[in-house]
């Protein structure tokens, strides 16, 4: 979920390979975009839209970001 501009949970645990629905409840666009290599992104998610993407296959920590915005931080914790 994004809303006010911040990510929420910021913090998520997923297993590999895990289908994450993104629902966007700002009237703004933003992304969800992995820091390191893209290994996911949604790219723009339009304001009031939802998306998908698919969490990586290897466990580890992927921090993430807004490129848009990219004081909106979080981190998807694949396990
Ligand atoms: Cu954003």
């Amino acid at each position: 979920m994004i809303e006010n501009f911040t990510f929420s949970p910021a913090n998520l645990k997923v297993r590999p390979g895990t289908k994450v629905t993104v629902v966007n409840r700002d009237s703004a666009a933003h992304t969800v975009t992995a820091t390191r290599d893209k290994v996911f992104d949604t790219g723009n998610i339009t304001g009031g839209a939802t998306t998908t993407f698919t969490a990586p296959p290897t466990p580890g920590s992927y921090s993430y970001l807004c490129t848009l915005h990219p004081n909106m931080k979080g981190t998807l914790t694949v396990t």
